[in-house]
């Protein structure tokens, strides 16, 4: 008996007028020189790329000095929205390869709209130094990277980018893991909002693993679709440098890898955005390579095989 091919879609994203300097355009083309086809095809994917999506700066949006270059990231969240959604429609799961982490507002509604259309809950995986839950009226710098949660959730006010009715996702619904850099008022943002948050202080404490399994246990108790988004400054900059805000104190490479290796079993994921990739800044293409490494496990790669333990 031959099992059905599993189709994923690489959605490329050249997009970094969300995080306020240049480089995270050229992250498609570095995770593509890094194998990142070939890697999911040989792990028994067929693998559709729709090559990189460049929409022109939408002309019914302003420039806001609250949100910098909203033309252009409103367009993306656009078409990225409508991208990803018929991706998963079709029965495929999207990876995004990114561009800057606002790309994160069209590919989290666009797998929002597929959920409440196949009446499931949407939950979202938030790995990254940052919470990402700034507004328009408390963000410090402007960047839309600092955003998206926000947004997604319905909590970020700009000009109408998507349509009103768009399904949100319920904070509640959202798990940030790698957290460790908060402005003051987003903390009071996600405390009000009751994201959950563990920080690394709770990584220290509690373990990575034990964190993860929580985590799955909510998703799958809920029957909801998991949306993954792994920006590269959750990961340490010793592991990963090629990312124009990096933190001390990030996830090592082992946590990260068992936070995919869980993820995989768990059968749970639905969509993937690898964001904040600055090829600019990388040495000589490690962080590429250790973000399609990561990528890898999480649709299957093993180090050995083991016995699938039931639950
Ligand atoms: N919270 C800050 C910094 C930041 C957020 N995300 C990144 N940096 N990559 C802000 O600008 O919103
Ligand atoms: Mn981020
Ligand atoms: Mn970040």
């Amino acid at each position: 008996m031959q099992a059905e091919t599993k189709t994923v879609t690489l959605i490329g994203i050249p997009l970094e007028e969300g995080s306020g300097r240049g480089g995270c355009a050229m992250g498609p083309a570095a995770y593509r020189i890094a194998g990142i086809a070939s890697a999911l095809h040989e792990l028994g994917y067929a693998v559709d790329d729709r090559g990189d999506l460049r929409p022109a700066p939408a002309s019914d949006l302003p420039e806001m000095a609250e949100a910098k270059h909203l033309p252009i990231v409103g367009a993306f969240t656009r078409a990225i929205e409508a991208e990803t959604y018929a991706a998963a429609r079709n029965g495929t799961v999207p990876i995004l390869l990114g561009g800057d982490h606002s790309l994160s507002m069209g590919s989290v509604s666009g797998m929002a709209r597929h959920a409440a259309e196949i009446d499931r809950p949407l939950y979202v995986l938030w790995l990254d130094a940052h919470s990402d839950f700034n507004a328009p009226e408390t963000s410090p710098s402007g960047n839309i990277h600092g955003m998206p949660v926000a947004f997604f959730c319905g909590k970020a006010e700009f000009v109408p980018i998507l349509p009103a009715d768009r399904p949100f996702v319920d904070p509640k619904h959202v798990y940030q893991i790698g957290i460790r850099s908060v402005d003051e008022e987003e903390r009071r943002m996600i405390r009000e909002n009751a994201v959950n948050v563990f920080d690394m202080r709770a990584v220290d404490e509690e373990g990575m693993g034990s964190i993860v399994k929580r985590i799955l246990g909510d998703v799958r108790e809920a029957g909801a679709l998991l949306h993954v988004s792994l920006d590269v400054d959750f990961l340490d900059p010793d592991v990963a440098p090629g990312v124009g805000t990096t933190v001390p104190g990030g996830a090592t490479f082992r946590e990260a890898h068992l936070i995919m290796e869980l993820l995989h079993d768990s059968g749970l994921v639905s969509s993937l955005d690898l964001v904040e990739l600055n090829p600019f800044l990388d040495d000589r293409g490690r962080s590429a390579r250790v973000m399609v490494e990561l990528a890898a496990s999480l649709f299957g790669r093993r180090i050995l095989d083991r016995p699938t333990r039931g639950g």
